[in-house]
């Protein structure tokens, strides 16, 4: 029989990072997480978890209730992307659940960052004898946790701002809704819209485009809708009083709470304050697909993570909207062909 090569540390990590990212868009503001258990000596993988919704189990607890312990010995080991928790939150620490495991290897790749852990976990598991391999501190590592690390010091969701140009730079006529993306960009922003918590657009593009807001061609999770109604104008009768999914609404005057819309009222409604107060609802990661005066007020207060672009290359509009100059605020990281359009993913 032809013998497996044996699984590296690299290679493991980069599996529970794999793992990590499944459980985009469900774990609001706790952080994605995997883990792997794993007999280094027989070079087998016993089991697999991740951190599937937030408030439920944590990565390497799903992970060992994956395995049949009583296969467990003195080889057994776990890697975690993350520090493994060390406190009772909503769930009971994940170190202890490690140790009654008698799991005797643990390999991290990522500190946490939450003060109730950085490293301080790691000691924990070695006063109790658990040899301690890392932080690995991965490339990829780091990536799954960007999000994370925003909530944790900047008290905000992590911020994805989305626009469709045209060749010549342009979002769309002036007042009137101009389809830019073709139908496989579209398939690609209703796949980020399902890994966000929510999806924020201003007053005007809600007015003139009367959007629905959701991932509809995927049949998964939609995100919550986020409107700063600056106005308190809108009309009942737009999409997104009719269809399911729950709407958070910030405005100046107090409205009465529906079935499917909660309104937040504050007399301060700079972005700033709603992005601290979206973090307060327990939202984690927001994407702001427009119009061009809600992304320039994200833009000119630094408030953004990520740009992502999709480009039709083949069409002209030559007068209209402009789109701010979205390529000179960082670094292209990501670029795909789809069809006449590109997409561009652009971080600072
Ligand atoms: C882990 N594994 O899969 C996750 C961790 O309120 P709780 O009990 O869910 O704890 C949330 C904190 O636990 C979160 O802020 C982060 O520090 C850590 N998340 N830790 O060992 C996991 N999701
Ligand atoms: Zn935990």
């Amino acid at each position: 029989m032809l013998k497996a090569k044996k699984m590296t540390s690299i290679q493991i990590i980069k599996r529970c990072n794999e793992l990590a990212i499944r459980g985009l868009g469900y774990t609001a503001t706790n952080p994605n997480v995997g883990a792997v258990v794993y007999n280094h000596h027989e070079n087998n993988i016993l089991g697999e978890g991740y951190h599937q919704k937030y408030g439920s189990a944590h990565a390497e607890v799903n992970a060992i209730n994956a395995c049949h312990t009583e296969s467990f010995d003195k080889n057994t080991e776990i890697a975690v992307s993350l520090e493994p928790c060390n406190h009772f939150g909503k769930t009971p620490p994940c170190t202890l659940k490690i140790r009654n495991a008698s799991i005797n290897r643990v390999m991290v790749d990522q500190l946490d960052i939450n003060p109730l852990m950085q490293g301080k976990s790691l000691e924990a598991l070695r006063k109790h004898n658990i040899e301690v391999q890392g932080p690995i501190n991965s490339n990829l590592g780091k990536q799954v946790l960007r999000p994370f690390y925003v909530q944790q010091t900047q008290t905000r969701p992590y911020i994805v701002i989305k626009m469709a140009i045209s060749q010549d730079g342009y979002i769309g006529k002036e007042g009137q809704q101009t389809k830019i993306s073709n139908k496989l960009s579209d398939r690609w922003v209703h796949r980020w819209r399902s890994e966000v918590d929510a999806i924020l657009v201003g007053g005007n593009t809600l007015k003139n485009d009367n959007p629905s807001l959701n991932s509809r061609y995927h049949n998964i999770k939609n995100p919550i809708r986020v409107i700063v109604d600056k106005k308190n104008d809108l009309s009942p009768d737009l999409n997104i009083f009719k269809i399911s999914g729950k709407n958070i609404i910030f405005n100046k005057e107090r409205r009465s709470n529906n079935t499917n819309s909660k309104f937040i009222t504050s007399s301060d409604l700079s972005m700033n304050n709603v992005m601290q107060l979206l973090y307060r609802e327990n939202i984690g990661s927001l994407m702001v697909e427009g119009g061009s005066k809600t992304v320039n007020e994200f833009l000119s207060q630094q408030l953004w993570d990520e740009i992502r672009i999709i480009q039709n290359n083949k069409l002209l509009i030559s007068n209209g909207v402009k789109a701010p100059d979205l390529f000179a605020m960082g670094r292209i990281t990501f670029t795909k062909q789809l069809g006449n359009d590109t997409v561009y993913i652009i971080e600072k």
